[in-house]
């Protein structure tokens, strides 16, 4: 082909050049001109002009892996929550103010733009949201990687409060069309479903197995590039639709039921429809797992197609592609390669074997044995009659392998097996990710090893090589600069800019914690902010806070055992305190709520009424005189987290010990200055020590404390008849008190704390409660609360998601940066 021209006004970054690009798309893309234009018109005619600004990056990217034919890391994840693009995609082009400076010389408002766009909330919370962050860095760090998830016409739902209930809304993220991504039809692919499997010789005599499914489904992807911070890289995320196929409309076509070949077409789109939220019990599981095999079989097949166009041999698919499981989502992908290489390749099981070892490494995410998958085997066989035949051959191996390692000890190998016999069959989805993957790791330390003496147990004594450790983190691009642009930009004013790619770098802080001019700076940037969240709050709830009161924060997935109760048993205390002496001394503050329930997790949902119902009382109670505010924010997601880390004062991270596997808004709490009161659990743990413990609200029972409690047999009741002041919190939420007299209301919440407790409220209430009186006595001192909150910012360069990806990509997936070299026009249109 002959030089393709590209145009500068496509990829120039001058204010002039900007302009013009905008009004350019307004006319041509949009077609609309001012008078007609509506914001979201506006805000997608700027978002075509960043696009067009990233697509140079994006084809250089593609144009120099394929050349090199670069190692690569396959992130696979049923979730990726990537929160709006286009502040993102600002900073990480570098153009962020001067595009607000275009925008406002327009005689328009750029923040308006950024909230024009919907984001896509294709995630539940952390797991989704650490996906989002670790592309982020791994495109920052210029490693080659791929992103690979599914395209959900639905994301996690909108959440209203309505008479202090959570009620749903579909989330329509897609009805405005969407700028970013771009559909790659000729890279579809098919995917199978069902059916029978039937054995056969082939042309060269070898016994084979043929799969002849019952359905098959298109997958199309959808490529939304990912920039790097201040770099040439561009990398994919792609995300999977299903779509029918033609040629199984013509079959129905032709035999006259045209209706029949329409539900076939439905049916076949359903499957990327709707993102299931976690914590929901077994209901339409048949379609989840459907979902988990159609992205997994779409993305191992894209691999392949990458594979032979570089002209690379199947056998060394370990060598081109590193591919992490991000849970066991993704975990029939170790099924599934073996069958692409056995049954398609026809390589022996052996070499295959050896190659999806090499392959796939498994992330955990979780410490809630009921949280860990498995899938019934009359589902599973019907949907995937090929994969369990596969997977009762992998069990076979392994379990003689165990026979010979455990000889004659038949408790550790029903144990280990693969395949759950305890009562109704099931295939356990964790054991097959740890029999297939050559590395293993949770998320925080704690996690870590409590997975390797606890739920993991039998497989790290087998493999304890297979082990280790990778401590989540966020990316300081969304959570500091872009949520926090005043902070950040002190920051780079005293320590230079660097630290937005190193974040170690936070540490020079230290010493201007000590200056008081400092002090009074980073003050006032969080009295900015949290003039800002009270703004918000008030648009939202029509609950008016008070800036200068503490803002004191619980944003995260309603659960139990994320303990939002613990934090409402304390407010009902300070409440019971103001009532019974409306003259004693309470330190102001403005608690803030903010997560969404599970639809199908009833006591998570009386949980967001019990808030909302205690805060209904307190908030209009003149006896407070707004010496307390209870807030709930509704629907809790990216965009509403931005504008929450960097007003908090006060980060709680209450779970039981023992529960949490990391966490990760605790690590936007504390980069932007937050002071954390927490449990040890999760990262919170490694927290506290990188902050130290001086600077860090410590309570409660320890993990070994909550399992020693548990051995000698927990009585939550002898913890009320104990606690005078317990025994008044718990008997005025029992009243009915915030419940206008209805006692039935929270009963089902009360007495699931008297009588089985299972996450350890009561045993941890005194502690919690002492612990928050000296957050009280702390925050009083000005002063000394803001160098505990410098302090907190400059030692968080730990919990920068490029560390994590750096020992991820060292430790793990044994890849290298591979920097890219910006095509000119001219190379562009020849490459
Ligand atoms: C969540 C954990 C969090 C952790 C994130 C990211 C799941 C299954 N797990 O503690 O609950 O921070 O994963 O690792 O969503």
């Amino acid at each position: 082909m002959s030089s393709l021209q590209l145009e500068d006004d496509r990829t120039a970054l001058s204010e002039e050049a900007l302009k013009n690009a905008f009004l350019d798309d307004l006319f041509y893309v949009q077609g609309k001109f001012p008078a007609l234009a509506t914001k979201n018109d506006y805000y997608m005619a700027l978002a075509f002009a960043v696009r067009d600004r990233m697509l140079q990056r994006w084809i250089s990217t593609a144009a120099m892996y394929t050349k090199h034919a670069s190692r690569t890391v396959a992130y696979l994840s049923a979730e990726f929550l990537m929160g709006p693009h286009l502040g993102n995609n600002l900073i990480n082009l570098g153009i962020f103010d001067r595009v607000k400076q275009c925008m406002t010389e327009l005689g328009l408002t750029f923040e308006e733009l950024l909230h024009q766009e919907e984001e896509p909330g294709l995630g539940n919370g952390g797991l989704g949201r650490l996906a989002a962050c670790f592309i982020d860095s791994l495109a920052t760090l210029e490693v080659p990687s791929v992103g690979y998830g599914i395209r959900y016409e639905f994301g996690i739902f909108h959440q209203e409060i309505v008479d202090g209930w959570q009620v749903e809304k579909t989330d329509k993220w897609l009805r405005y069309g969407n700028p970013w991504e771009l559909v790659r039809p000729e890279w579809a692919v098919e995917v199978k479903f069902g059916g029978a499997t039937e054995q056969y010789t082939d042309e060269r005599n070898r016994l084979r197995v043929r799969w002849v499914p019952h359905k098959t489904v298109i997958g199309v992807p959808y490529d939304t590039p990912i920039l790097g911070y201040h770099t040439n890289t561009a990398n994919t995320l792609r995300l999977w639709r299903s779509e029918a196929p033609e040629s199984f409309d013509f079959a129905i076509f032709n035999s006259g039921d045209y209706y029949g070949a329409v539900n076939q077409k439905v049916a076949s789109e359903n499957l990327s429809k709707v993102l299931y939220p976690n914590d929901e019990q077994l209901r339409g599981k048949e379609l989840r797992l459907e979902q988990q095999y159609f992205f997994v079989s779409c993305s191992l097949q894209d691999m392949l197609r990458i594979l032979r166009t570089q002209k690379l041999p199947v056998e060394r698919f370990h060598d081109k592609f590193a591919v992490q499981l991000n849970d066991t989502h993704p975990a029939i992908a170790i099924a599934e390669l073996m069958r692409l290489l056995v049954d398609d390749a026809v390589l022996s099981w052996s070499e295959a074997w050896k190659v999806t070892g090499k392959t796939f490494a498994y992330t955990n995410h979780t410490l809630l044995p009921e949280a860990l998958e498995r899938w019934p085997l009359e589902v599973f066989s019907r949907v995937l009659p090929r994969h369990l035949q596969i997977i009762y051959e992998i069990n076979s191996h392994f379990l003689e392998e165990v026979r010979i390692r455990y000889f004659g000890d038949e408790a550790r190998i029903a144990r280990l097996s693969l395949i759950d016999e305890s009562g109704e069959r099931y295939v356990r989805m964790a054991h097959l990710a740890c029999v297939g993957s050559h590395a293993i790791n949770g998320v925080a330390e704690l996690h870590t090893e409590l997975l390797k003496h606890d739920v993991l147990k039998d497989f790290y004594e087998l493999w304890p090589q297979k082990f280790s450790n990778k401590t989540n983190g966020v990316t300081p691009r969304r959570w500091m600069m872009l949520s926090n642009p005043e902070l950040s930009d002190l920051i780079s004013a005293h320590i230079g800019a660097d630290w937005v790619k190193d974040l170690a770098q936070l540490k020079a802080l230290e010493p201007l914690a000590e200056n008081a001019e400092f002090r009074a700076r980073w003050r006032e940037i969080k009295q900015h902010n949290k003039q800002g969240f009270a703004a918000l709050a008030l648009q939202r709830t029509g609950i008016v806070i008070d800036p200068k009161s503490m803002f004191d924060v619980l944003v995260k997935r309603i659960h139990e055992y994320k303990r939002q109760h613990l934090q409402v048993l304390h407010i009902v205390s300070l409440y019971h305190a103001i009532k019974s002496n409306p003259a004693v001394e309470v330190q102001p503050r403005a608690f803030i709520f903010g997560g969404k329930a599970a639809p199908g997790y009833q006591l998570a949902k009386l949980m967001i009424k019990l808030i909302t119902a205690v805060g209904d009382v307190v908030n209009r109670d003149p006896d407070v005189r707004d010496r307390l505010k209870v807030v709930f924010l509704p629907n809790f997601n990216v965009t509403n987290g931005q504008r929450v880390y960097p007003a908090a004062d006060l980060s709680e991270q209450i779970s039981t010990a023992g529960k949490e596997a990391s966490g990760t808004g605790n690590m936007k709490f504390s980069m932007n200055g937050a002071l954390t009161i927490g449990t040890l659990d999760g990262a919170n743990v490694e927290i506290r020590e990188e902050v130290g413990a001086e600077n860090f609200f410590l309570f409660g029972l320890s993990a070994p404390e909550v399992y020693a409690l548990r051995t000698q047999g927990y009585r939550p009741m002898d913890y009320y008849n104990a606690d005078q002041g317990l025994r008044d919190v718990i008997d005025l939420v029992r009243s009915g008190f915030f419940s206008r007299g209805d006692t039935e209301l929270f009963r089902p919440l009360v007495d699931g704390l008297l009588y089985h407790d299972p996450y350890l409220l009561l045993a941890d209430f005194r502690s919690y409660v002492d612990c928050q009186a000296k957050v009280s006595e702390a925050y009083r001192d000005a002063e000394r609360w803001t160098r505990m909150s410098i302090l907190n910012t400059a030692r968080s360069g730990k919990f920068s998601s490029d560390r994590t990806i750096r020992e991820y990509c060292a430790d793990i997936w044994n890849v290298r940066p591979v920097p890219i070299h910006l095509l000119t026009h001219a190379e562009a249109g020849t490459a």
